[in-house]
């Protein structure tokens, strides 16, 4: 395998930020020394980047995927091939995607079909969580079994009833078990038994337009679960991550756990950093585009969540990039916005809109890469490999110019969805180059790899509570 410099460049991971050359050989990163120190001048590498003026930073890690998702009537529209590849295009180098256990099915036979979907496909590396939507005696001892092969995190729902939901006795048990076993359980956490009336009433009331989904997606529901889910892993002994956390209020109800020194762990998505309910409220049936659960919320929730990543409440920020197009998928739900497919479309742009967040004043460099990169490889399980910049760790390496202009756009984007929730949004940098274990996948502009590069990962279990 060629060793390939890369000189000149600004060095950021999660602890520093030193101008440093990097190496690398047989795939992983081999050294970092000062430029021009005796050390760097006698690499004789097969191949240089010059990253002068640009940073260099490890690969994003975007912990929250659903490609080729069967939901709402249809299937999420990106595979693993065209998501992975856009993940590529915007800096990601590690996905973790959910496989999902069907009702009355078993975890294997769920796992098995997410590997046969991802299997050659992928640009980049892969990863898998669980979905538990069938808490029973069988799946709680398969547990066990997924945790010994690396697959050592289970999302559990408290909303979608008659989906994925499961009750608080269920959830307890998986909790339990997780807690003997190692395993982190993930949680959606929305009331969804009270949302399902709301949900009737609205359409009875003849509400049928995209922004009552946010109406009735109401932030004390997601609080409330969160409390509950808090108080269940604390009577389990388990640890918790909250996932796509929207409202301040359970923000607050993360703080106040985390304040008592519980081992609760909270992930936000740039949509609800960025976008807000006017988005849901948009003319005609546009708001449909904006769908997710949960729901986006009022533009002054965003102050908690840029707060909670700075204070590290919030640990983590993954994309839960659940993409439909808007035509023949999101408009299954004109006239109901229950029928609106849940999901939105992001992988491509996490790394930008963090950076932009840089830029902005929202947080520094070091926890952009934190909280994209290291914090989402620490909590899955896949550090020191991935994450981060280190001699031995995986040459996952992104050469990001952090003063180039872009504007975002579906004419220009990669994800297989025909619409861009961030359409014409402006933002201050851009990823230049991406090396995959030393290949390189995106070259100023040229995707260079072949779909299959991407490998399967193994993952350890969350290095938050050794
Ligand atoms: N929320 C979404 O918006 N889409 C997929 C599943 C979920 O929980
Ligand atoms: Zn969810
Ligand atoms: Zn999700």
């Amino acid at each position: 395998m060629t060793t390939t410099a890369i000189r000149g460049g600004l060095v950021i991971t999660a602890t520093e930020e030193i101008l440093a050359d990097v190496l690398v050989e047989d795939g992983r990163i081999a050294a970092l020394a000062a430029p021009d120190s005796s050390c760097a001048q006698g690499w004789t590498p097969d191949r240089t980047l010059d990253a002068t003026g640009k940073y260099v930073v490890p690969g994003g890690v975007d912990a929250h995927t659903h490609f080729d998702l069967p939901f709402g009537g249809t299937a999420s529209s990106d595979t693993f091939e065209t998501g992975t590849r856009a993940a590529a295009w915007g800096g990601t180098t590690t996905v973790v995607d959910f496989a999902v256990q069907s009702r009355g099915g078993a975890l294997r036979e769920g796992l098995d079909t997410w590997h046969a979907k991802a299997e050659g496909t992928c640009a980049v590396d892969y990863a898998f969580h669980m979905i538990l939507s069938d808490v029973r005696e069988s799946s709680l001892k398969e547990m066990d079994l997924l945790v010994g092969e690396g697959v050592t995190s289970f999302k559990l729902f408290m909303a979608y009833p008659g989906v994925f939901y499961s009750d608080d006795g269920q959830i307890l048990r998986a909790m339990q078990r997780a807690a003997g076993n190692g395993g982190l359980i993930m949680m959606h956490a929305e009331n969804g038994i009270a949302i399902d009336v709301l949900v009737e009433q609205a359409l009875a009331a003849g509400r049928t337009d995209p922004r009552y989904h946010g109406e009735v997606r109401k932030a004390l529901l997601e609080a409330e679960a969160t409390h509950r889910a808090i108080a269940l892993a604390q009577v389990a002994g388990s640890p918790l991550y909250v996932v796509h956390v929207s409202a301040e209020e359970a923000v607050a109800e993360l703080v106040q756990a985390r304040d008592k020194g519980l081992p609760v762990f909270g992930e936000t998505c740039p949509q609800y950093l960025f976008l807000s309910t006017d988005n849901l409220a948009e003319p005609g049936f546009e708001g449909a585009k904006y769908v997710c659960s949960t729901p986006l919320r009022p533009r002054e929730h965003q102050a908690a969540l840029w707060r909670g990543l700075r204070t590290n409440d919030l640990q983590v920020v993954s994309t839960d990039h659940c993409p439909f197009c808007f035509s023949g998928q999101k408009e299954l739900g004109r006239g109901d916005f229950s029928k609106i497919p849940n999901g939105l479309p992001g992988v491509e742009h996490r790394m930008d809109l963090l950076h932009q967040a840089v830029v902005d004043g929202h947080i520094t460099r070091r926890r952009w890469i934190e909280i994209a990169c290291t914090a989402p490889a620490r909590m899955f399980g896949l550090a020191p490999r991935k994450g981060t910049l280190a001699p031995g760790a995986d040459a996952d390496i992104v050469i990001y110019d952090p003063h180039a202009r872009q504007t975002l756009s579906a004419t220009t984007h990669h994800m297989n969805v025909d619409y861009s929730a961030y359409e014409g949004k402006e933002i201050t940098g851009r990823v230049e180059t991406v090396l995959s274990r030393g290949e390189t996948v995106i070259d100023r502009g040229r995707y260079t790899v072949r779909a299959g590069h991407g490998r399967y990962v193994p993952r350890a279990t969350c290095q938050y509570l050794a």
